[in-house]
This record gives C-alpha cells, sequence and structure tokens, in this order.
C-alpha cells in the first residue's frame, strides 16, 4: 500500500515538473509584453528560485497548470475563494447576471441588495461604497479620514499593506516585502512624509505617538490580522488600543479587513474580537472572486463622499452587476458551519506542519487564525515586522520548491498567507502534510 502511494508520489511529481515546462514556455513569452511576465509581482515565483505555474483551470480546491498538472491550491486567488473554486451557485450567478449585460455605469438594484448584506454582516458600517480592488477602498477611506478631520498625518504598521497607493507604500508588506521594495521607488517624498509608520503589536509606541501628535492624526489604519507579512495576530488590546486611541483623540480608526473580511468570520476580525473600527476596508471574500471590494464606516463620516460631501471617489466599474451578483451568491453561503469546517482544517494544517518541523529540528513556527496560516522559517513567535523578516526565506524557498514538485500550490513567499477553502478535505490536508513532510526532509 505504501509502496503504491510513494510511487503515486513519484508519479505527481514527475508531472508536475513536466509542467514547468510549459509554464517556462509561456513565461518567456509573457516576459516580452508583460513585466516580469506577470500582472502582480507576487505571482512571480522570484523569491523562491521558481518559476510560475501557469494556470489554465481550477475547480474546488486545485488549479491546473499548463500541461495539466493539478495542484492542491492554497492560494486561492490570494483569498477569495473561501467556497473554492468554480463553486456552481457562484458560477451561475455570473452566466445568469451578464445575459443581462456586463456593465451599465448606473445604478442598480443589485447594489442595494448587496450594500444591506455587507452592512448586515459588519455593524460597525452603516454606509458603504463599491470599489473594484482592495488597493482603492484603502486609498479611499484615507481620504475620506483626511476629508473628515480636516488633518495630513496618517499611521500604519511596519509590514501591513494596504494595496499600493502611493502614501501606502511606506513599510509595506505582501510582494513589496517579498521584494526588497517596501519603501517603493517612484513615491514623491513630500507624498509619503505624513506617513507615520509604527512597530504591528507596540501599544506604548501608539501611546506615545498619540501623546506627542494626537491631533495631527487624522487615521490609524491597521490589518486586525497581518496577512501581508505572513500571519500574524494582534496581542491583546492593541486593536483596541487603535480604537480607544483614534475615538479619544478625534482620529478615525480604520480596519483594513480586505484580507480578513468574511475569511476570518463572517464579520471579519472585527466580530471575532467585537470591536467596532471607524472604518472598515473590504475585498477579496466580499467580492465572490471578482474585481469587487468595498469601504464604509460611520454615516457622518461616509456623509463626506461625494456627491453628499466634498470628497471625490469615483469609478466606471465600481459595483458591476456580474461582480456584485457573483459577491452575493459567495455571501449567501458563508454560514457557521462553513467557518467550523475551516477552523477544523485550519488547526490540522497548523498541527501536522509544526509536528514535521519539529521532527525535523527545523526552526519554525506556524501562526494561523481560522483558515488563514504561514509555516516562518524562524523560531518564532512572529509579532512584527522585525520578527517576520528573521525568517530563513532560502529554507522557504527551497520547501517550496519542493512543494511544487509534490503538487501542492503554495504561495511563493514567505510573507503571505495561505488559505484554506471550504472545498478541501480532511485528505487533501493531509496529503499537503505528508508533502510538506518529504519537502522537510
Ligand atoms: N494583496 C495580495 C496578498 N498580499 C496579493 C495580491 C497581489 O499583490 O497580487
Amino acid at each position: 500500500m505504501l509502496r503504491v502511494a510513494r510511487s503515486l508520489c513519484h508519479f505527481q511529481r514527475a508531472e508536475n515538473i513536466m509542467s514547468d515546462l510549459k509554464s517556462i514556455e509561456l513565461l518567456a513569452r509573457a516576459e516580452r509584453v508583460i513585466p516580469g511576465g506577470v500582472n502582480s509581482p507576487v505571482r512571480a515565483f522570484r523569491s523562491v528560485g521558481g518559476k510560475p505555474v501557469f494556470v489554465t483551470r481550477a475547480e474546488g480546491a486545485y488549479v491546473v497548470g499548463a500541461d495539466g498538472a493539478k495542484y492542491t491550491d492554497y492560494v486561492g486567488s490570494w483569498g477569495p475563494m473561501i467556497l473554492g473554486h468554480a463553486h456552481p451557485a457562484v458560477v451561475s450567478a455570473i452566466a445568469e447576471a451578464a445575459k443581462n449585460g456586463t456593465s451599465y455605469g448606473a445604478p442598480t438594484e443589485l447594489e442595494i441588495r448587496y450594500a444591506e448584506k455587507i452592512i448586515e454582516l459588519y455593524p460597525s458600517i452603516e454606509v458603504m461604497r463599491a470599489v473594484s480592488s482592495g488597493t482603492e477602498a484603502c486609498m479611499s477611506a484615507i481620504r475620506v479620514a483626511r476629508g473628515f478631520t480636516g488633518r495630513e498625518a496618517i499611521v500604519k504598521f511596519a509590514g501591513c499593506y494596504h494595496g499600493h497607493a502611493d502614501f501606502l507604500l511606506v513599510k509595506a508588506g505582501s510582494g513589496a516585502l517579498t521584494y526588497g521594495v517596501p519603501d517603493s521607488s517612484g513615491v514623491p517624498a513630500a507624498t509619503a512624509k505624513d506617513t507615520i509608520t509604527l512597530a504591528y503589536n507596540d501599544v506604548p509606541a501608539l501611546e506615545a505617538l498619540f501623546r506627542a501628535r494626537g491631533s495631527e492624526i487624522a487615521a490609524v489604519i491597521v490589518e486586525p490580522v497581518v496577512g501581508n507579512m505572513g500571519v500574524v495576530p494582534p496581542v491583546p488590546g492593541f486593536l483596541e488600543a487603535i480604537v480607544r486611541l483614534c475615538s479619544s483623540h478625534g482620529a478615525v480608526s480604520i480596519f483594513d479587513e480586505v484580507m480578513t473580511g468574511s475569511r476570518v468570520a463572517r464579520g471579519g476580525m472585527q466580530e471575532r474580537v467585537g470591536i467596532r473600527p471607524d472604518m472598515t476596508c473590504l475585498g477579496k471574500v466580499i467580492g465572490g472572486g471578482m474585481p469587487l471590494a468595498a469601504f464604509g464606516g460611520r454615516r457622518a463620516m461616509m456623509e463626506k463622499v461625494a456627491p453628499l460631501g466634498p470628497v471625490y471617489q469615483a469609478g466606471t466599474l465600481s459595483g458591476n452587476p456580474v461582480a456584485v451578483s457573483a459577491a452575493l451568491a459567495q455571501l449567501d453561503r458563508l454560514d457557521a458551519k462553513l467557518y467550523g469546517k475551516l477552523e477544523s482544517l485550519g488547526a490540522r494544517l497548523e498541527k501536522g506542519l509544526a509536528h514535521s518541523a519539529n521532527k525535523h529540528g527545523i526552526d519554525a513556527c506556524v501562526q494561523r487564525v481560522g483558515s488563514m496560516i504561514t509555516l516562518f522559517f524562524t523560531k518564532g513567535p512572529v509579532r512584527s515586522f522585525t520578527d517576520a523578516v528573521k525568517s530563513d526565506t532560502a529554507r522557504f524557498g527551497r520547501w517550496h520548491r519542493g512543494m511544487i514538485a509534490r503538487g501542492q500550490y503554495w504561495p511563493p513567499s514567505q510573507y503571505e498567507a495561505a488559505f484554506v477553502s471550504a472545498a478541501h478535505t480532511e485528505a487533501d490536508v493531509d496529503a499537503t502534510i505528508a508533502a510538506a513532510d518529504d519537502a522537510l526532509a
């Protein structure tokens, strides 16, 4: 039995190595017309010393590479695919909506239903606006906070990534950290000068900053669980301190729940910890796998947005009917049973990876919140950017190449979260743990 399993495993590995040949060909072609051959840097696999798998299709917990090799997917389009790929209800909602036209640039009843749904899931949001990406959501929320307070300084935390707006690309995580450009070139110094960066989880530093400059601060923006330097949960009291200090100094607290929103709970991390920030940014899961995101919050703040107020914000495809239909189909399927399953699969994966790293005597730690998980190649715990960058990224790269060769599509960066979906099974997770163990060995 074991021999059969082993030979199947070798067969799968050979199949995946073959698939690289076709992907390598496609990469060479892509590199002639697209920077680095990819439309977003983290897809490039450069930091793990590999070549990206060009995907031809995806279903459930799996993606299929250019040569037909199948991978168990823990990227999940970087978070949105909580139901797994090509969920029949989502696909049919898209097909039905498309029959009525794909974009009108005019209001629809669907958008109202969508806003009502988001407001039901996130009681801190009284009014919201739909946009097309997490970048837009964060950029717009900051503009509202500045317009509302009449102040310019914003506070972010090192290693948090809030999209690629100029003033947020300061000590940024995600691809910016992966490729060593946390302070991107092309961002004018004048634009970044109002962005103050502190260490994540450092309450005393935040208190000191508010004591010194509280009246200048328009907003504090935070990932309530960081996913963009790997998974880093907040220490008890950190999120509470942000909301309390903002409230007592007239600043706006913004939870960037683009990654955690409806991922760690139906109502995001704010539901898990029972905190209501002033504003929230959403994307990924709440977009149903389509280019759809949102920002919203207190009515008094959101009423600053044009056409009601002086804060301008707009978008041709905002609230797109096909995207909103997909999102509603996905959101309607998020129930307690689903989050129970994700929690149990996530815990199983965490335990298996931690056991394996321990067995091989590797300095590593596994950090997880719900179905977001990172295997850090450092002893840990990882509580901040400074801790995260102690990771042995060369070792992560070797492990990642081993995982790809074993049919496991793990995020190609030490500084990204992996995601379990409701389409994964215990058998999938056990096979991933076995592959991870083999790759670690
Ligand atoms: N924001 C995603 C997770 N870090 C990555 C998406 C991308 O940059 O392509």
